[in-house]
């Protein structure tokens, strides 16, 4: 199914009157301390968060999975329904493709569909953490890092034809998380592990288009317990360095032991001009894979602030891929997407409103409670008015969740598919 501009317009028009008023008062006042608006409104237009194709069904856990009816069964509705959440929000203009769960059959078709609801390829994902039906070697111990030949053979060649499908769709870059790793002490040779690791990426960045990137995921643990080859950016960043200059440190926030300082991580990776991408999610423990800004807005605000830092002035730095790596268990996931857009555009907002001049004045008087004072009069302001203006501008709802609910899209889905659909590949 398509949402129809006029049904978005409709809507809107119903809380127009608050939204202006909301906004206007707002404006003023960033006008007054010396904001440019119109500047900050565009960036939001602008900024866009591909959505994998593994999120569009409710996640599960090793205890089990809660189907949310009307699911995606196949990659055409997955695509679909990226397009209701594009056209609710217009920051979703990007699909991320895991592969081999969302192989296109019809890639015209596939091209075709996307580009009507306005979305382009972004990150094609590969999947070695997974033994598929028929393969001929296993990857229970590892894929690139293994000790095998044959298996890092397989794991490499599997590489390459994501590489190649990405490809036809048009996407620009490849990224790799690996599961590689041990689960107990001497179970793996740490130095073998690695350097099987570096020599199979090598061998898959020298089949990469000269137009691609190569983005390497970094995990502490999980699904091994003991080690994992790529536990950290560093070890991210020297195999990146190493690949050489089309491979970049990808960082997923949910892929930190508690209380790691990831806004120093994106900070200083921007600096050496090795970051190539951000998985968005929130976490309480570990890997939780909870919407964005559900648990820890302020961290999610401090991140965005060195990113915007790094955009503004490490021009060393390429374009990051932005995506959401969220799979929520309970909630429906488009609204839970929604949700997760809406808190990544706020801390973005809120870190465009911090002022980096007065910052830097107050870093070299050694004023450390001025600082914080703005950093944090930034994070205080409401800045929901701001977003709701780009979404108006951009032709989206004022209040995606809102609209998506008045529309009863999910009843929608579900009498479209039926009630016990499966989302394929989860
Ligand atoms: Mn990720």
């Amino acid at each position: 199914m398509k949402i129809k501009k006029e049904q978005i317009l409709d809507i809107n028009n119903a809380s127009m009157s608050s939204h202006k008023d909301n906004y206007n008062f707002l404006a003023n006042q960033l006008t007054n301390k010396g904001f440019n608006v119109k500047n900050i409104i565009s960036k939001l237009v602008e900024f866009q968060v591909a959505i994998p194709s593994w999120a569009l069904g409710a996640g599960g856990t090793r205890f089990g999975r809660f189907s949310f009816y009307g699911e995606p069964s196949n990659l055409e509705q997955k695509i679909e329904d990226v397009g209701l959440i594009h056209a609710l929000t217009q920051t979703a203009g990007a699909v991320s493709l895991h592969i081999p769960w969302d192989v296109p059959e019809d890639y015209r078709a596939i091209k075709e569909l996307a580009s009507s609801l306005d979305l382009k390829f972004d990150a094609v994902n590969s999947n070695t953490f997974q033994d598929q039906t028929n393969a001929k070697e296993s990857y229970k111990y590892g894929s690139l890092c293994n000790t095998s030949q044959a298996v890092r053979e397989q794991a490499i060649a599997h590489n390459l034809d994501v590489i190649n499908i990405g490809n036809q769709l048009g996407s620009k870059s490849l990224t790799v998380w690996l599961a590689d790793g041990s689960s107990f002490p001497g179970q793996n040779n740490f130095q073998t592990a690695f350097q099987n690791t570096q020599n199979s990426l090598n061998t898959i960045y020298k089949g990469l288009p000269d137009d691609w990137k190569m983005l390497i995921e970094y995990k502490p643990y999980e699904p091994n317990f003991y080690s994992t080859v790529i536990p950290d950016w560093g070890t991210s960043f020297m195999l990146a360095n190493e690949c050489g200059e089309k491979a970049f440190t990808l960082v997923d926030l949910g892929h930190h032991l508690p209380n790691s300082n990831i806004e120093q991580i994106v900070s200083i990776l921007m600096l050496k001009g090795k970051l190539g991408g951000f998985h968005f999610n929130d976490s309480k423990y570990g890997d939780d894979d909870l919407t964005a800004g559900s648990i820890k807005p302020y961290a999610l605000f401090l991140i965005f602030n060195e990113l915007v830092y790094g955009m503004e002035n490490n021009p060393q730095n390429p374009d990051l891929a932005w995506m959401i790596d969220a799979s929520h268990n309970i909630k429906d996931p488009l609204e839970d997407l929604i949700q997760s857009l809406e808190a990544i555009q706020e801390s973005y907002a809120k870190a465009l409103l911090v002022d980096q001049d007065a910052l830097k004045e107050a870093q070299q008087e050694g004023d450390v409670v001025k600082c914080q004072e703005i950093l944090q009069d930034a994070y205080k302001t409401d800045v929901r008015s701001l977003l709701e203006k780009a979404r108006l501008n951009a032709g989206a709802a004022i209040s995606p969740i809102k609209a998506y609910r008045k529309m009863r899209l999910r009843n929608h889905l579900i009498t479209e598919r039926g009630k016990h659909t499966i989302a394929t590949g989860l």
